[in-house]
C-alpha cells in the first residue's frame, strides 16, 4: 500500500486528492509541520519538504508533480492522464510542470522570501515581487482554459486539474480574490469541489470552501 505524508492544507493535497479520486488504498500519516521541520524527516524528505509518497517497496518520492504523474500512470484504467507516451501525455507533462516549477515557486516565495537573503527588507520586496509573478502565472493559466478548456488538458478532466486547484487554495493576496479575477480558473475549481469522491479529502483540509 502507498504511504502518504500529509499536512493539512500543504502541497500533499494535491496527492491526497488524486488518491481518494483514483479510489486506490493507502495509508495516510497526517503529520504537523513540527514533525516534518524534524531533523528524522530529512532522511525520507531530503529538504525537508512534504509531499511524499511511500511505495510499496519502501523507497519513497518526492517533488509534488513527479507523484501526480506517476499515480496516474500507474493507475491507467481510472483515466486521470491521458495515455503515458502520447502527444497529448506531453502536454499533460508540460502543463504540471510549468504549475510545479513556476506558480508553485513564485508561491511558496510569496509567501517567505526569507530563504533566498538575510535581508528582512530585501525579504519583503521580494515577497512583492513574488507576488505580482504569480498573478502572471496564474493569467497565463487562465487565458489557456479560456482558449482551450474548460480543462486544462481540454475537454478531459485530469490530474492536472487538481493540481491547479491546489495552487489556488493557496493564492495571494486571497483565494477568492484570485477567483474572482480569473473565473477561467474558478471554473476548474470549482468542478473539483464538486467532485463526490473528493468531499472528505476536501473538508480534511477545510478547503471544502474558497477562503477569504
Ligand atoms: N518542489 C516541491 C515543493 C514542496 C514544498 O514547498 N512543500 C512545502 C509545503 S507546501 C514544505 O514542505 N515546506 C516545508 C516547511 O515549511 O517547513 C514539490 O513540488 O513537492
Amino acid at each position: 500500500m502507498y504511504k502518504l505524508y500529509n499536512v493539512k492544507r500543504w502541497g500533499s493535497m494535491c496527492a491526497h486528492l488524486l488518491l481518494e479520486d483514483l479510489g486506490v488504498p493507502y495509508q495516510n500519516i497526517w503529520m504537523t509541520p513540527e514533525q516534518v521541520r524534524a531533523p528524522a524527516f530529512r532522511e525520507i524528505s531530503p529538504l525537508g519538504y512534504i509531499p511524499v509518497l511511500g511505495l510499496r517497496d519502501g523507497r519513497s518520492v518526492i517533488e509534488s508533480s513527479a507523484i501526480m504523474a506517476f499515480l496516474t500512470n500507474a493507475h491507467p484504467d481510472k483515466e486521470l492522464a491521458p495515455p503515458p507516451g502520447s502527444d497529448d501525455y506531453a502536454i499533460y507533462l508540460s502543463v504540471m510542470a510549468f504549475m510545479a516549477v513556476n506558480i508553485y515557486g513564485a508561491i511558496n516565495l510569496a509567501y517567505e522570501a526569507t530563504e533566498l537573503t538575510d535581508s528582512p527588507a530585501r525579504a519583503e520586496a521580494m515577497k512583492v515581487k513574488f507576488t505580482e509573478r504569480e498573478a502572471g502565472l496564474f493569467g497565463i493559466i487562465d487565458r489557456r482554459l479560456g482558449k482551450e478548456g474548460p480543462n486544462l488538458l481540454g475537454e478531459r478532466f485530469s490530474a492536472a486539474d487538481i493540481y491547479l486547484f491546489m495552487l489556488t487554495v493557496w493564492a495571494h493576496p486571497t483565494e477568492r480574490a484570485l477567483l474572482d479575477r480569473y473565473t477561467n480558473i474558478a471554473r476548474v475549481a470549482a468542478d473539483v469541489r464538486a467532485r463526490p469522491r473528493l468531499k472528505a479529502a476536501l473538508e480534511s483540509h477545510g478547503v471544502l470552501e474558497p477562503a477569504g
